[in-house]
């Protein structure tokens, strides 16, 4: 019999290899059991119907699909139930929400279900999250923490059972859930250098809104690579992260309905961006926003914050990121 390394085993080694404390593993533990309980609840929402639309818009104006209500409710509980939780930011809660604000040791930023508009097709959503760590040298004044302040990043790929995590120092990591729905086999994720293998990532269709300067990449660089598209960042980004090459969301400003233009970007910097740029580094990676700034030197002064986004393999996103800047 075949016997894999499970997650929760990697990562107690881990954090006895770091002489790192307990708090952690029962955070983990946590949101290993949200992303169960929201891959069962998207595997039957066909038959139960949880596929369909809440009747509600959210902070971002967005129209909210009962899966979004449902994996929100989901992340909550379980967060809540470890009480290690200081606050947590979800792209589905207008405000930041007060956990465990006394004794709490970590921040979490999290969208519960990325790529709703994938929801009611059954195609693959992500759960994304990103946790920081509570000042413990002195008082803590509860700013929201820039991405590089992050101690870890992760996704889960629903349903595909595919989990992704980065420890800060120590890479990024992808597991694979097996017969007993547990995450095992870890592996080692860097950005494959070999270009023959990369891949381009961006909504095709918004093309012509971007900046001179991408179209212009585009229309000169666009055919060296294959193109693909799902439409959730953690599907698209899970590719970009096995084959290489780049997602990007850029900006939007040369739309011809000005009111449809995005000048900050779509990406949520905090819950997004933030979580698959930690990732990216961890691999070998690097990821900018629309001046070529590092997304994990953003401080955010907003939980809800946008951004552009170009992620991916190093030499690509220097190439934009020089574009970018002049
Ligand atoms: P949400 O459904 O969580 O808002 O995520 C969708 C998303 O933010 C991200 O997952 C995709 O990369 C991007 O939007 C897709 O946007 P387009 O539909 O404009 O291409």
């Amino acid at each position: 019999m075949q016997f894999e390394q499970t997650f929760m085993n990697f990562l107690m080694n881990h954090q006895e290899k770091y002489n790192r404390t307990h708090h952690f593993l029962i955070l983990m533990d946590a949101l290993i059991g949200a992303a169960k309980h929201i891959q069962y609840y998207y595997l039957t929402g066909a038959l139960r119907g949880h596929l369909g639309f809440a009747d509600c818009v959210n902070v971002q104006g967005e129209d909210v699909m009962r899966m979004d209500v449902i994996a929100n409710e989901i992340t909550i509980h379980y967060l809540t139930t470890t009480g290690k939780v200081i606050q947590a930011v979800s792209e589905e809660t207008t405000d930041i929400i007060p956990l465990n604000e006394e004794s709490g040791r970590y921040f979490v930023y999290f969208d519960p279900l990325d790529g709703s508009s994938n929801v009611s097709h059954g195609l693959p959503v992500g759960f994304l999250f990103g946790i920081a760590k509570r000042n413990l040298d002195g008082p803590e004044d509860f700013h929201l923490r820039a991405g590089k302040d992050y101690i870890a990043a992760g996704m889960f790929v629903i349903p595909t059972g595919t989990f992704t995590i980065a420890l800060k120092g120590a890479g990024t990591w992808r597991f694979h859930m097996d017969e007993t729905m547990n995450y095992v086999k870890p592996a080692r994720m860097m950005l494959p250098e070999n270009v023959k293998s990369w891949e381009l990532s961006y909504n095709a269709a918004n093309d012509y809104t971007y900046a001179q300067s991408i179209q212009k990449w585009i229309s000169e660089n666009g055919r060296k690579y294959a193109f693909r598209y799902l439409g959730a960042l953690a599907g698209d980004f899970h590719r970009t992260l096995t084959k290489g090459g780049m997602f990007m969301y850029p900006a939007i400003i040369n739309h011809p309905d000005p009111k449809k233009n995005r000048p900050a970007g779509k990406l949520r910097l905090m819950y997004e961006a933030s979580v698959v740029a930690f990732m990216c580094e961890e691999a070998g990676g690097s990821a900018v926003d629309e001046k070529g700034t590092p997304i994990l030197d953003i401080v955010p002064e907003n939980h809800h914050q946008r951004t552009a986004l170009y992620v991916g393999s190093k030499p690509l996103i220097e190439d934009i990121a020089n574009i970018l800047k002049s």
